[in-house]
């Protein structure tokens, strides 16, 4: 046996023995976080614990919001049969990119500064195998033509023009999404802007905060199913009267949401400039690879933006969603009203998430 054969035998056996430990180490850790959660040393402003969040089941299903309860609704029947994550999170979220009173998703979003609705959107499988638009108009399912990206093309992500173009190509149809109530609320926010994008414009004025029963915001799934594979979805219409242009985390791998089939996935809401500038989803699923619940890792990356820049964090919203392998379900974000929706086979429930501040009204 030559001296390379032998190097390569041992480092074999090293991978094994770190990989060994690494994932008792996990299940130590997972089960020492449920416990510190259970007795209420950390976490103290979440919402409860109940079960099954920190026990963790599968199939699962969870998404942003409260208006993900009917998503997940859309996802589980696929769940339910035995199908794929991927197609349970495309289906969920078509059902929130097809609503036109939603104004934060697909058809009825919100338009940019311009009048335009330009969408956001991605989608990530247990392969690592992923698929992005950006800016793309007059589809009212991105999330479809992010799967087409990621499943006909050596790409993962088409903006603007370009992924107008791939999706007519690919049968999609071209419509108006600007609803005459969203164009109403442009005109009226036309009349006091100055042309000047103002970070989290739904927060402002007489405009509902997210999270609120009014607001209906970014949806952001992830979802494991009865053989374990772990897929996300997240897409949105982006912030209001936004730059022509501008693109927010929800379509990039990393920040609006990431999928590690091996430790679980994590998806983000909020203002997408802050999250990019943490690799917010990626930062909570490697969180999560070193042993942390998914609460807690979600809390650390909200506690990265409060570190970065408390005075922007206090009046800013972002947060956190994440699943962990064993289906797990842990959130946090930066303001108190951030929701969100589990289902699985014993729960269909709206839960709050824990937060930092309660300033912005
Ligand atoms: C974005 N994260 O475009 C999205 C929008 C959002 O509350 O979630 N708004 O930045």
């Amino acid at each position: 046996m030559g001296f390379g054969v032998v190097t390569v035998k041992i480092y074999n056996l090293v991978q094994i023995l770190f990989m060994q430990n690494r994932r008792r180490f996990l299940r130590m850790s997972a089960l020492g976080a449920a416990g510190i959660v259970a007795s209420g040393k950390i976490n103290v402003q979440a919402a409860e614990a109940p079960e099954p969040r920190e026990k963790g089941t599968v199939p699962v299903v969870v998404s942003t919001w409260n208006f993900g309860k009917e998503a997940n609704a859309a996802a589980w029947k696929v769940l339910a049969a035995d199908g794929h994550s991927l197609d349970a999170v495309e289906q969920g979220v078509w059902v929130p990119e097809a609503d036109p009173t939603n104004q934060s998703v697909g058809l009825g979003g919100r338009p940019d500064r311009d009048g335009h609705v330009t969408l956001d959107a991605c989608i990530m499988d247990d392969q690592y195998r992923c698929g992005s638009v950006a800016c793309l108009e007059h589809i009212v399912h991105p999330i479809s033509v992010a799967r087409k990206v990621m499943e006909k093309t050596q790409h993962v992500m088409l903006v603007g023009e370009g992924a107008l173009q791939f999706a007519l190509e690919n049968g999609f149809k071209k419509e108006n999404l600007l609803t005459e109530k969203s164009k109403k609320e442009w005109e009226d926010w036309l009349k006091t802007s100055k042309y000047e994008p103002v970070m989290n414009i739904e927060n402002k004025g007489t405009k509902p905060f997210p999270g609120d029963e009014r607001n209906h915001d970014t949806i952001g799934m992830l979802a494991i199913d009865s053989k374990g594979r772990v897929s996300g979805a997240c897409t949105t219409s982006g912030m209001a009267f936004k730059l022509r242009g501008r693109v927010g985390d929800s379509p990039i791998i990393g920040a609006g949401l990431f999928v590690d089939n091996e430790i679980g996935a994590a998806t983000s809401t909020g203002v997408g400039e802050e999250v990019i500038r943490c690799v917010g989803s990626h930062l909570v699923v490697e969180l999560m690879r070193h042993g942390h619940s998914p609460t807690e890792a979600c809390k650390k990356a909200v506690e990265r933006l409060v570190k970065f820049n408390p005075e922007k964090a206090k009046n800013i919203q972002v947060g956190f969603l994440a699943v962990n392998k064993a289906g797990v379900v842990g959130a946090w974000a930066l303001q108190k009203g951030f929701t969100y929706s589990v289902r699985t086979n014993d729960t269909d429930t709206v839960f709050d998430a824990g937060y930092f501040y309660e300033n912005v009204k």
